[in-house]
């Protein structure tokens, strides 16, 4: 018994301390390459929403086997895998070559959304591209610091009906360095990826570039 209230204890405390604020999980840059994976800590409703929560892809779809790679944040709602060989993820419907052992964030639903805290290194107006995979058109947006930045940005479906293999339609990569534009101010910046419709996207990362 007492051992089990000094564990609630320790959880309450963690809780406390990790779930007030959302905050970077690795430092990550602008202009520059966001990895979609590494969003921000904090969990459920401050450092992102997810749908449901666990994670489909790191010990779900990809079975707890010692590679770290299958286990990435393991408990955490936002679902998460990684690029595959062996005709998954570089198979010959891509848009782009694809490089294989590449987190991405997938199992994405329209109300969604993720943060990511960034530094931003000079303000001005930067062009947003990604990596990623969508079965069916999609929106996204994102917010600057609660406020909405980009509107509505279209994702083109990668959808290909010559595929014969029904799973492997959000496998398809397609990379874009046009999707919208973004004004920022240098410092430290919460960046909200909010998935709008369709869901259906995978996203590896998110480019900005200085126009
Ligand atoms: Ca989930
Ligand atoms: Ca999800
Ligand atoms: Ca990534």
């Amino acid at each position: 018994m007492k051992a089990f209230l000094i564990l609630n204890i320790v959880l309450l405390n963690c809780f406390v301390c990790t779930s007030q604020i959302s905050k970077a999980f690795k430092p990550q840059q602008i202009p520059g390459k966001i990895e979609c994976e590494l969003y921000d800590q904090g969990g459920e409703g401050i450092a992102y929403h997810d749908t449901d929560a666990i994670n489909n892809g790191s010990g779900k779809l990809n079975p707890v086997n010692g590679n770290p790679l299958n286990e990435f944040r393991i408990n955490e709602g936002v679902d998460i895998s990684y690029s595959k060989d062996g005709d998954i993820d570089n198979n010959p419907y891509n848009k782009v070559p694809r490089s294989i052992g590449n987190l991405y964030i997938g199992w994405t639903m329209p109300g969604e959304w993720i943060n990511y805290t960034v530094e931003v290194t000079k303000s001005g107006t930067y062009k947003i591209g990604a990596l990623y995979t969508a079965n069916g058109d999609g929106e996204i947006n994102i917010e600057v610091n609660g406020k909405d930045a980009t509107g509505q940005m279209k994702i083109t479906s990668t959808h290909d009906d010559k595929d014969p293999i029904d799973w492997r339609q959000w496998h398809h990569w397609n990379s874009s360095d046009s999707i919208g534009t973004i004004k920022l101010k240098k410092g430290k910046q919460i960046l909200r990826l909010h998935i709008v419709s369709n869901g259906n996207m995978n996203f590896d990362y998110l480019t900005f570039t200085a126009q």
